[in-house]
């Protein structure tokens, strides 16, 4: 067995019901044969062996009360993956689905995306088995403030800078800051996706959606095509789906299909955004609420969005959300392009299927590295006390997404996997680490 091949079962048999890590693990091992052959200075410093394990995880409990006065606890975590490149970063997720294994895969995915950005962050992830739905503001706001309790004495600006993630928002980041501030009495930098009226960089809010855009739009100029009179799907309906829709409409194209974790709505005639903006962030209700504001169109409970014809598809809500059998039925019916707005959301036999039938396919860890590039430049302004204008982060985000384009195709180019921007970007953003970690010794 090759080299790459046995080290993904050692680790795959060391960290037992990992799934989530194992897939994430194996995609970026698995497209490193050839760099690995081509350096054995790698094997010798066992930097892949070191990269699969965090540097530090911690998991801690947060007690709260909820509105009743009865007492409530969650788990939560903070995965400190890797900092031969900067700081940990990557966002905070509120979810209960969320483990270990979820945290780690985003953990290991946050470092290779961080290093395609060009910026010096290194990777992280954190979050809880909290559901902030159905939840008042109050208890939203104890429950920050319990893990921010713990969670500080891990955090500052050059050590470890959370953000948002899947139920968490402009509201919990608030909350978090705000308890962090006030434990540590310093005003630091130390998360992003902060408000604008307290440190937060304008564009940020956009940034994920908008560079998820600006990538494909990269790739699709790169054969001569562009968005303009495309029919596009996009799953979920929060940050990343609703900026991936607004600027798909900014660049000529059409969302058509749109979802929640309940299911989604196909409007043939486009998507209205302002009404999914008052459904999902004014009243925070669930999208079959659209067909009251359009009663031509179409909600369906439940999964089936992929079957929808449509020219690109962008899945922009969770993990594996996108199976074999949806990347078969979007083939079938004419999908030239997929691009990962969410994390690792298309399985590994779906993003098969794409490669088998030609279908342009952006992993996530370029497509959606748009967010946290804005977080870092929001970083940047913090240190420097400096507040610049909307047309200033976008013409920077514009820059770094082509650069990543530019990065991962040029990689694929060389080592003759021409088109294949999974082993690109998968390719680059190791290159990078793992420079810095042998420069750093063993450490
Ligand atoms: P939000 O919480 O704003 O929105 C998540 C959306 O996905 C909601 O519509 C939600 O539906 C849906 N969803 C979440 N979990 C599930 C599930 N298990 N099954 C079906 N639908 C689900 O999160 P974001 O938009 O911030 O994040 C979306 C994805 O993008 C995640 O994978 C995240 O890691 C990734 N990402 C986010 C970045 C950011 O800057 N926010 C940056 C880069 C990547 P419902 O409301 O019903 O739960
Ligand atoms: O997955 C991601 O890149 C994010 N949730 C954003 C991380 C960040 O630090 O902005």
């Amino acid at each position: 067995m090759s080299y790459t091949k046995n080290l993904i079962q050692e680790i795959i048999a060391k960290t037992p019901g990992e799934s989530e890590f194992h897939q994430a693990m194996a995609e970026v091992y698995g497209a490193l044969a050839p760099v690995v052959d081509d350096n054995p200075r790698y094997q010798e410093a066992a930097i892949l062996q070191r990269m699969a394990i965090p540097e530090r995880a911690i998991v801690f409990r947060v007690p709260w009360l909820d509105d009743k006065n009865h007492v409530q606890v969650n788990t939560a975590y903070r995965v400190q993956f890797n900092s031969a490149i900067g700081p940990y970063k990557g966002g905070i997720r509120f979810h209960p689905s969320v483990n270990l294994s979820i945290l780690k895969f985003l953990g290991f995915e946050q470092t290779f995306k961080n290093a395609l950005t060009g910026l010096p962050i290194g990777g992280g992830k954190g979050g809880a088995d909290f559901d902030p739905k159905g939840k008042s503001d109050g208890e939203v706001m104890r429950f920050c403030q319990s893990l921010m309790t713990e969670l500080y004495k891990y955090l500052g600006p050059d050590e470890d800078i959370p953000a948002g993630d899947i139920g968490v928002g402009a509201r919990e980041v608030g909350y978090m800051y705000g308890q962090y501030k006030r434990i540590v009495g310093r005003y630091e930098g130390v998360f992003t996706g902060k408000g604008i009226t307290y440190g937060g960089s304008l564009g940020r809010t956009e940034a994920t959606g908008h560079g998820l855009l600006y990538l494909m739009d990269n790739i699709l100029k790169g054969k001569n095509d562009g968005f303009d009179g495309k029919k596009v799907s996009i799953s979920g309906s929060g940050n990343v789906a609703f900026y991936a829709a607004k600027k798909t409409v900014e660049l000529g194209g059409r969302p058509i299909a749109m979802s929640d974790s309940g299911g989604f709505i196909h409007d043939p005639d486009g998507i209205d955004l302002s009404a999914i903006n008052e459904i999902k962030f004014v009243q925070r209700a669930r999208i079959s609420e659209y067909i009251k504001y359009r009663p031509n169109a179409k909600y369906t409970v439940g999964t089936g969005m992929w079957n929808i014809p449509c020219d690109i598809a962008l899945p922009c809500a969770t993990q594996n959300e996108l199976h074999e059998a949806d990347a078969k039925a979007l083939v079938a019916n004419g999908c030239k392009a997929v691009g990962e707005g969410a994390n690792m959301p298309c399985t590994a036999a779906a993003v098969d299927v794409f490669h088998e039938n030609g279908v342009i396919f952006a992993p996530g860890k370029a497509a959606n590295a748009g967010g946290v590039a804005v977080s870092c430049l929001e970083m940047s302004q913090n240190s420097m006390r400096l507040h610049w204008t909307f047309e200033e982060v976008d013409q920077k985000l514009k820059g770094i997404m082509g650069g990543i384009y530019e990065k991962m195709n040029t990689a694929a180019t060389e080592y003759k996997m021409d088109g294949n921007f999974v082993a690109g970007a998968n390719i680059a953003g190791f290159k990078k680490v793992a420079e810095a970690m042998l420069a750093q010794g063993v450490v």
